[in-house]
Formats: structure tokens, C-alpha cells, sequence
């Protein structure tokens, strides 16, 4: 588009005042803090219906690894969780819910893509897939940091005749029963999908590159009788919530600094394996960096999953794939009518493809060297520009939804002070940001996940974009934005 057209364009769009990226939980709760707050916004969802990651990912087992009591808005609590861990369908449902009872559908334009955003003449000009432009005076990216499906670069992947799909795009067309599964991957989602597919495959064979830390918390359902006492005493829910938030925050203590929890979290994962009966599938399963260094999985069945008969664990590498199957390094055909590729997501290809600030300078430019942001959620140079679960937020050791809530509350702050300002926008100072940065890399390094291993928490640049101190200091930053380390500038 030329900047003729550009301008045309500009002055015939619409402005929706605050533009939300993604109808995921993140966005979700943005906009029920902007519709609260009275404050005109449109959500701008790429696909037809909410709830973003538990939308997306429908694969059989899937759960989330944060008990739901805990996985869920403080201010929204459900006393109807037939889990502990309940599954993602059932999650996705309560975000539905969620969007439904605030009559957030309304605020939402489905299907619409955005591909391109700019800061220009005092606000942000929005180009959508589809050709249209909006200007808003606020964008606000909540695309998240688990949409982007990473495709394994092995040799000979397409030449595969029998089903293959990645874990996020399962094909629930594709018949299961009686037939020979293969999963490349054992990342929570491999390992989360292990005990479902084994009751229906002929055989099962997991393709593990690197063997991973596995923490034993059993999943376990609530009966009916637990959820009308839920139900009936609302009290119940917010000590369970309380419980957990309590346990989990302390306990995620350990990937950020060495002490009691840490040590009991190795334990607790040491142990697990110890009891792989077998002892040549024990070694294959024992990882040989520190446990928490990747994402910790959390399983009570993956191991006894693993030692049925029919069920295979492969551990030689794959040197390539073709039309029958995977060939591991030892010239071995594994014959296979269904392959799952359960190979995560590429993690740091933050936002949507093309964000500039002033002076034209891109997102992606500004983050030549790694994400460089101030708290996570605003960057130097990108005015009234903010993003929710951005590079750097505590996506390692809190709950996502606490994380949410405590950012879009920042965030709101950040926009209803220029009320008191009118004609400016915000963006934080360099010196601001630079100084976070340089905290950040220092508190890194005691960290768990520097500590020797491969995860999709460290970016490109070897840092780990994840928040290197405890719940309680996220929290302590983020209570009130700090406008001292802010600028205002002419948005005229
Ligand atoms: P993860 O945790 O990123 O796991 C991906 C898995 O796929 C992991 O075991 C990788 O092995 C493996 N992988 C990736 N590429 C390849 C290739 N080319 N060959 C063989 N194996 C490969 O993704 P998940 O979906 O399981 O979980 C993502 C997050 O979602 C999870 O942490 C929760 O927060 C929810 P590697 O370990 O790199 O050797």
C-alpha cells in the first residue's frame, strides 16, 4: 500500500478506540476491564469463536498443569470443575462462558486477521487481512506466546502417506482404533495425549530427542456431591483457590531461586522415576540436566503408560520420515498409519507479523538481540502500545490468569492516566527499559532454566524470556505503573 493510500485509507476507518489482538483468555480479560471501565474497544479475533490456545489445541488428554481452581479469573470462580486438573475442552467452555456473560461477542469482530500495525498521526492504523483499516488510539497485543505451530525440520516429512497432523490441529477425522500411532515430541502435550492413545492404538511408539523431568501430582475428579457443596458454599472454591495459588507460588519459587523448593521439586521428579520398573526404560527416560530447566511435566500415567507392551519409547533419533513410517538413526523402520507431531510451538515469534512505532522502526528491528521491553508489557518507542504475556512474563512459575489480570489492571492505568493528559500518548523511557533489562539479566542467572538445557522458554539470543523472580515481586512491580519511567508524547 503506498502512502497515498495509506492516508485515504486512514481517514475513512473506522476508530474503535482501544484495539484488542486476539479473543484468547488475555484479550478476554481486557476487554471486560475496558467495558467495565466504560471505555469504547473492539476485540480483533483471526478465527470465528474465543477462548485462543484451548480453542485451538483439542487433542485427546489434553489438560492444563495448573489445578482449575487456580486456572481461573478470581473474579469469575467456578464451583463445577470435574477435575483438579480439568480438561481443555471444559476450559475453553468456562472462557466461552466468561465472554458470553459479559456480552463480549458483541465487542468482537471474528475472523479478521491483523497483519500490520503502525503508529502514525497520533494513533495506531490497523491493516487486516482482509483488506480493511482501523485506527484505534490504544493497540493492545494479546496473541500470546503458544499459536505460532512449530513444524519438526525432518527429512522426508511430507512424504508420509499414512494421517499426520500437529497437536494443535488435530484431526478428529482420522480413525485411532486398532491403529499404529506415532508421536514425535514429549513436551506436556506428548506426554498429556500418551494414556489416552494407548487405549486405542494397536501400537504406540514416542519419538523422544530429549528425555524430560516428570512431576508426579495425580489428577483427580471432584464428585458431584464436592460440586454442589461448591455450588451452595462459594467459600469452599476460594479456599481451594486460595490453597493452591498459595502451594503453587511458593513451590514455582524453586525455578527462579535455589533453596527448599527447589531441592524438593527435584526429589519429588528423582523419585518419580525410580519407580519406571524397568530399568533400561528408566535410563532412557532419565534426563541428564536439572529438573525445572524445561517446563516440568506433570503426570501420573505417562510412565505407566510406557511400560505396557504395546507401547514403545524411541530414543535413537529419527533420521528421516517416509511414505510407511519413521526411520530412527539405527536404519530402523517404525511403520506407522498415524503420525502426531507434538513439536510445540515456535515460542518467540511474539505478536503479529508487523508492528511499527515512531520513526518507522519495527518491533522486530527494536528486538534485533531479543525482546527488549519495559516490565513486559509496554516498549520504548512504540506509544500507547501494550502487549499481555509478553516476552518476559512469569509464564514459568504463575498462573497464566493471574498474570493476565495483573497486567491488563497495569495496562488500564497506563490508559486511563492520560485522561489527565489529553493529546499525549504514553510509552515508557529508554533508560527505563534498559535498566529492567538489565535487572532481568541478572536475576537470570540464578535461575533454573540457565542452568544447561534446551526449552522453548530461551529466545534465539540464549536468554530466557520468562520473569526471573517470584509471584510476590511480579506482583510488587506491577501494582501501579511507576509513571516516573514513563514519557508522554504529542499524539497529534
Ligand atoms: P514443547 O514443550 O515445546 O515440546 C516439544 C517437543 O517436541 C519436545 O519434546 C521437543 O524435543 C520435540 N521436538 C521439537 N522438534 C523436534 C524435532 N525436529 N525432532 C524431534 N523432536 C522434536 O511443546 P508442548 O506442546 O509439549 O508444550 C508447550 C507448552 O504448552 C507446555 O510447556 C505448557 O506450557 C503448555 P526437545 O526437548 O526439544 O529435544
Amino acid at each position: 500500500m503506498g502512502q497515498g493510500d495509506r492516508q485515504a485509507n486512514t481517514s475513512e476507518a473506522r476508530n474503535v478506540g482501544t484495539a484488542i489482538i486476539g479473543a484468547g483468555m488475555s484479550g478476554l480479560v481486557m476487554g471486560i476491564r475496558l467495558k467495565n471501565a466504560g471505555r469504547p474497544f473492539r476485540i480483533l479475533e483471526k478465527a470465528q469463536s474465543v477462548g485462543g490456545t484451548w480453542r485451538e489445541n483439542t487433542y485427546p488428554g489434553l489438560a492444563c498443569d495448573v489445578p482449575s481452581f487456580f486456572y481461573a479469573l478470581s473474579f469469575e470462580p467456578n464451583p463445577d470443575w470435574s477435575h483438579r486438573f480439568s480438561p481443555g475442552r471444559e476450559i475453553c467452555e468456562y472462557f466461552e462462558g466468561v465472554a458470553k456473560k459479559y456480552r463480549l461477542h458483541d465487542d468482537i469482530d471474528f475472523g479478521i486477521e491483523i497483519t500490520d500495525a503502525r503508529f502514525e498521526d497520533g494513533g495506531w492504523t490497523i491493516q487486516a487481512g482482509n483488506g480493511e483499516v482501523i485506527r484505534a488510539d490504544f493497540l493492545i497485543d494479546a496473541t500470546g506466546p503458544l499459536h505460532i505451530k512449530n513444524y519438526p525440520q525432518i527429512e522426508g516429512l511430507d512424504d508420509f502417506e499414512g494421517t499426520m497432523f500437529h497437536s494443535a490441529a488435530w484431526d478428529h477425522s482420522a480413525p485411532l482404533e486398532g491403529k499404529r500411532i506415532g508421536v514425535i515430541g514429549n513436551g506436556s502435550t506428548g506426554v498429556q495425549m500418551m494414556a489416552p492413545l494407548s487405549k486405542v492404538a494397536s501400537e504406540l511408539t514416542m519419538f523422544q530427542r530429549t528425555a524430560q523431568w516428570v512431576y508426579p501430582i495425580g489428577n483427580r475428579t471432584y464428585t458431584e456431591r464436592e460440586r454442589k457443596w461448591t455450588r451452595r458454599l462459594p467459600v469452599l472454591g476460594a479456599l481451594t483457590r486460595f490453597v493452591y495459588r498459595q502451594l503453587f507460588n511458593r513451590a514455582s519459587a524453586g525455578v527462579v531461586e535455589d533453596g527448599f523448593w527447589r531441592k524438593q521439586m527435584a526429589k519429588g521428579c528423582r523419585e518419580h522415576l525410580e519407580t519406571v520398573k524397568d530399568p533400561e526404560l528408566r535410563e532412557k527416560l532419565r534426563p541428564d540436566y536439572e529438573p525445572g530447566c524445561k517446563r516440568l511435566v506433570m503426570s501420573t500415567d505417562f510412565y505407566p503408560t510406557l511400560e505396557k507392551e504395546h507401547v514403545h519409547l524411541e530414543t535413537g533419533g529419527i533420521d528421516h520420515i517416509e511414505a510407511g513410517g519413521v526411520v530412527t538413526e539405527d536404519g530402523k523402520l517404525h511403520e506407522l498409519d498415524v503420525l502426531v507431531l507434538a513439536t510445540g510451538f515456535s515460542a518467540h515469534e511474539w505478536g503479529i507479523a508487523n508492528v511499527v512505532g515512531l520513526n518507522g522502526i519495527g518491533q522486530k528491528e527494536a528486538w534485533a538481540e531479543g525482546p527488549r521491553t519495559y516490565r513486559s508489557v509496554t516498549m520504548p518507542g512504540f506509544p500507547n502500545f501494550f502487549m499481555i504475556v509478553g516476552p518476559n512474563s512469569p509464564i514459568g512459575n504463575i498462573s497464566i490468569i493471574e498474570v493476565s489480570e495483573t497486567q491488563t489492571r497495569y495496562i488500564l492505568d497506563c490508559i486511563e492516566r492520560l485522561d489527565q493528559s489529553p493529546g499525549k500518548a504514553i510509552m515508557p523511557r529508554r533508560e527505563a527499559a534498559e535498566r529492567f533489562q538489565a535487572k532481568l539479566g541478572e536475576a537470570m542467572k540464578d535461575t533454573i532454566w540457565v542452568t544447561g538445557c534446551s526449552s522453548w522458554y530461551v529466545g534465539p539470543d540464549g536468554a530466557p524470556t520468562l520473569w526471573p523472580w517470584t509471584a510476590p515481586e511480579f506482583h510488587r512491580q506491577m501494582k501501579k505503573p511507576d509513571f516516573v519511567d514513563f514519557e508522554f508524547i504529542d499524539a497529534v
